[in-house]
């Protein structure tokens, strides 16, 4: 994983990597795993003033980390975000428990997009009632 987020890093860009400390200097990562592995540059975190005082995030900093404010901007730009890839295969349809979770996905989706239907209805009469009231012709879109 080391290596991998260091390719994307090869311009030596500055960039967010999802660790943060909270009041009590302890450092976390915004998707919750344990705090276990690190790679600071020497001296780091400082928490240095010299900049913007208080340096809570953790930023890669030529192949190294290091701890800038989340308002210094100037010294990082851009980050590097990591996500689950969505595997439809872990769906089994034939599992009843997976079957029974999807189907209420989509019924509440459905729930959720029949309202908003309901809603642009009712604003589609209203100015439609304007636009008549007011002698004018509209002509629908297709
Ligand atoms: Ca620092």
């Amino acid at each position: 994983m080391k290596e991998f987020v260091e390719t994307l890093n090869e311009s030596n860009s500055r960039a967010w990597i999802g660790g943060y400390r909270d009041d009590n200097f302890n450092w976390h990562w915004v998707t919750d795993e344990d705090w276990e592995y690190t790679n600071w540059s020497p001296g780091e975190p400082n928490n240095s003033s010299n900049v913007i005082s208080n340096e809570n995030r953790a930023v890669l900093w030529r192949q190294k980390w290091n701890d800038l404010n989340e308002n210094n901007t100037g010294e990082s730009h851009g980050y590097i975000c990591e996500w689950e890839e969505v595997n439809n295969s872990d769906i089994d349809l034939n599992n009843s428990a997976d079957k029974s979770e999807s189907l209420q996905t989509l019924q509440e989706e459905n729930k959720k997009l029949k309202t908003e239907l309901e809603k642009l209805q009712k604003d589609y009469d209203f100015l439609l009632k304007i636009v008549q009231d007011a002698g004018l012709e509209y002509e629908p879109a297709d």
